[in-house]
């Protein structure tokens, strides 16, 4: 996309479907927007089929409210629960085989750098905890060793979700779930720890209990990846259905994961801090 794919050519605005002129109009293409103003814009991704409050589907919500640049972004994500909502929001969205998703991101990264030499193009991929850590392993830290550019976001709901309900590699040691009824026998991975061993450059860990810290997150992440290198949130994402979870306790258990083993975490590398020391100083600091 870009700005200019963006815009509706002057006179066209009638032709065009109210949902796409809203978007351009009150939506958030060229703009910045503050996450706390969430209701108040049209989003880029309003309607999708998640089951009624998924707390992943809350994620990726905040997730494109946060986009630096969401007419130069293009989201990749595979088989799983993220992908229903990926696919609705109007922001470029590429279904990678699963498992395969941070080499799509890998070539495609390299690919716009080329074909846009002049231009940022962020790259973000978000899939599961199967996808990225389990199936996706291999591929997903090899993107990491070979230090491409783009973020990877794992939405960890400790499951299979999709699929109904198999064990994961992140699922919690003793989970009983439906399909691992003897319980998991053994630990949850680190996966922030890998991600720091296999050369990410930004990694963030949260439970998505405060929109203006998610926002920041995914802003740090897809900022640090366009300049230094990959980097990597892993972020809580529960799911009510195979955890039993009543919509209405789902903010509640967000908060207990956050104070049991979700607390917030950010890690960087020099480079980056003093990069975001420099972007991110106030106005009063810059000395005129
Ligand atoms: C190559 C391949 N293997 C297996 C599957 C079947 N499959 C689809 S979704 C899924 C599990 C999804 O779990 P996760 O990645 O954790 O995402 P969630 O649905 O929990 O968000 C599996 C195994 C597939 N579609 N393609
Ligand atoms: S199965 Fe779980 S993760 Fe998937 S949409 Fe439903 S609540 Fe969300």
């Amino acid at each position: 996309m870009g700005l200019e794919y963006v815009r509706i050519s002057p006179g066209f605005e009638k032709y065009m479907p109210k949902d796409y002129v809203d978007l351009v109009q009150y939506g958030q293409f060229g703009k910045e927007i503050d996450v706390q103003q969430l209701g108040q814009f049209k989003e880029l991704v309003e309607e999708h089929p998640m089951c009624a409050g998924c707390f992943m589907a809350y994620f990726i919500r905040v997730f494109y409210a946060a986009l630096p640049k969401p007419e130069d972004t293009i989201v990749i994500g595979t088989a799983g629960c993220a992908r229903l909502s990926l696919s609705q929001a109007a922001v470029p969205f590429i279904y990678g085989n699963y498992g395969d998703t941070n080499a799509v991101a890998s070539g495609l990264k390299r690919a716009l750098s080329i074909r846009f030499p002049d231009k940022e193009k962020d790259v973000v991929v978000i899939a599961g905890d199967g996808g990225l850590i389990d199936i996706g392993f291999g591929m997903t830290m090899h993107s990491w060793f070979r230090r491409e550019k783009f973020t990877t976001i794992m939405v960890d709901n400790e499951v299979y979700g999709n699929t109904g309900g198999q064990e994961s590699g992140m699922s919690p040691k003793g989970v009983q779930l439906k399909m691992a009824p003897k319980g998991k026998q053994f630990d949850k991975i680190n996966a922030v720890e890998l991600a720091k061993t296999a050369g990410c450059v930004y990694v963030a860990k949260l439970s998505p209990t405060n929109p203006k810290r998610i926002a920041k997150t995914v802003r740090r992440a897809i900022l640090a990846a366009r300049h230094f290198g990959p980097t990597f949130i892993h972020a809580y994402t529960s799911c009510n259905i195979e955890y039993s979870i009543p919509t209405e306790k789902v903010l509640e258990d967000a908060r207990k994961r956050e104070k049991q083993d979700f607390g917030f975490y950010e890690w960087m590398t020099e480079e980056v801090k003093e990069f975001f020391e420099e972007i991110e100083r106030k106005p009063e600091e810059v000395k005129a």
